[in-house]
């Protein structure tokens, strides 16, 4: 068993990213993100490994250590990049979690591939994992692991965490192999969800589809319960909130705002270019405002960071060429000499611009259509210990239900965009300050240390005996 690892995490990507040096040497750097940071301790402890893809179709490599992890790469060909990850993946799961925002393709190619390389994960996972291990399968392009793992390795500890939503009955109920993919999800002893809602819609599904009873959290099979829970993911707070007391980037986002013409209100939106993110309703309601003179020229600008996503899938192509006229659009009508309204930046920037730009905004604007948490409306937040700043923030995103103080609105109604964009310009020092106060208290206590470690202790205390099945209602929950 040497060589073998207690605690495992599998996902699609590995947390590291290849970089070439000038002299053509290849070496690998942990990526950002708050995962990764949050579980890098416990495999640190737990002498833990990872299994995912390295992101180069077509490679094979050998299990290497980097930072105190030991990193599984799991290859994929450039056939599977396009049929399980652009494919099934973000073309058909994408889609369908987030309420059918755009149209998911159903392909059989596509499922079949998805099929295939969640096995190559799963046997990946089973030869890592020591007797009695802790595997921790993360999101939606690998829903099938759970349950192949288990056959192989019915002595491991399995717990899975969606982090997008998972949608209602009705929608999911669309899927032609929607049988394998709860099944897939069964495998796990605990099942994590962004939300109670996420959670509940599971449990439902899993009555309607499979005929199983539930009670409370946890979901009766013949010979073992699932746990379902929700567990709202959150950021670094610590980290942010340390950055933006360095005095660089204090300097720096004091630049920015120079920069962009020092108006009175910076509005910024920060999110990958995806559809599933209201960028368009959001820009729609700020060219709106100026042009009903309720924004005079001069006054405020929006900036608009839209990071480059999955640019070979139809859908994502279709939406920059939308999102790039329209900016054109606004600029073309409301720009004057020495006044840029919108500043839209189709790029990706290190972490510490980013903070910058947080620092120096006033309004953070935040409008998906639907979202499973959203941590960019966290980061904000994050940012802000000078208690200067308003949110904006969709109903549609799980962060919706922890920011209760943010400036909510519908998406979908672009009035009501309108009406709270205004609403967080105008506010009083005092009021943005009292909003921000509570909203700050929410995110340093549930951070994402805490989000890892509360999912962690569910997976390892033990659910109930099977035979409580008897007394599970079936129209509980
Ligand atoms: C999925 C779910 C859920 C963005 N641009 C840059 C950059 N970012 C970082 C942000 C933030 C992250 O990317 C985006 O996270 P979100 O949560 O906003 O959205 P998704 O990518 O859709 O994430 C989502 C999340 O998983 C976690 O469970 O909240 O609902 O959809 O951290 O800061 N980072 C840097 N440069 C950029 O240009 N460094």
């Amino acid at each position: 068993m040497t060589g073998r690892s207690s605690f495992l995490i599998v996902a699609n990507r590995l947390p590291v990213d290849r970089t070439i040096e000038p002299d053509g040497t290849a070496s690998w750097r942990r990526s950002p993100g708050g995962l990764v940071t949050a579980i890098a301790p416990v495999m640190q402890r737990r002498h833990g490994a990872w299994a995912g893809w390295h992101g180069a179709p077509d490679e094979k490599l050998e299990p290497f250590e980097q930072g105190g992890m030991n990193l599984i790469p799991v290859p994929l060909s450039a056939r599977e990049v396009e049929l399980y990850y652009e494919g099934f993946s973000n073309a058909t799961l994408w889609p369908l979690y987030h309420d059918v925002v755009a149209p998911p393709v159903f392909e059989r190619e596509m499922w079949e591939a998805y099929r295939e390389v969640n096995e190559r994960f799963a046997n990946a996972a089973a030869e890592a994992a020591e007797e009695g291990a802790v595997v921790w399968v993360q999101d939606y392009q690998l829903q099938l692991v759970p349950a192949m793992l288990r056959r192989i390795r019915p002595d491991l500890r399995i717990g899975f965490f969606l982090h997008i939503p998972f949608p209602p009955v009705e929608l999911f109920w669309r899927l032609p192999w929607r049988k394998d993919l709860v099944e897939g999800l069964l495998g796990a002893d605990l099942v994590g969800f962004q939300l109670p809602g996420g959670a509940s819609n599971f449990r439902r599904l899993c009555r309607r589809l499979l005929g199983l009873p539930y009670k409370g959290n946890e979901i009766f099979l013949d010979d073992r319960v699932v746990r379902t829970q929700a567990f709202p993911i959150s950021v670094d707070f610590g980290q942010l909130d340390a950055l933006v007391r360095d005095p660089n980037i204090v300097a720096r986002a004091k630049e920015i705002r120079m920069e962009l013409g020092d108006p009175e209100h910076v509005l910024l939106g920060v999110d990958r270019l995806d559809y599933t993110k209201g960028i368009g309703q959001r820009l729609e309601a700020f060219g709106e405002l100026l042009k009903d003179h309720r924004l005079e020229a001069g006054e405020a600008v929006f900036v608009q960071i839209a990071t480059p996503s999955r640019e070979r899938v139809d859908e994502y192509r279709r939406l920059r060429d939308d999102i790039e006229l329209q900016v054109g659009r606004i600029n073309g009508e409301h720009a004057q000499l020495g006044y840029q309204p919108v500043w839209y930046f189709h790029q990706s920037y290190d972490h510490e611009e980013l903070a910058a730009l947080y620092l120096a905004a006033d309004v953070m604007v935040v409008t998906p259509l639907r979202d499973g948490m959203n941590l960019v409306a966290k980061e904000y937040i994050s940012c802000h210990h000078d208690l200067h700043g308003a949110l904006v923030l969709s109903e549609f995103a799980g962060a919706a239900d922890e920011l209760r103080q943010a400036y909510l609105v519908n998406p979908y109604d672009v009035e009501d965009v309108k009406r709270q964009m205004v609403a967080a310009m105008r506010a009083t020092p005092h009021e943005l300050a009292r909003r921000m106060r509570t909203m700050r208290r929410r995110v340093a206590t549930y951070d994402v240390d805490r989000w890892a470690s509360e999912f962690l202790t569910a997976l390892e205390s033990p659910a109930s005996e099977p035979s409580m099945r008897r007394s599970a209602s079936w129209r509980s929950g």
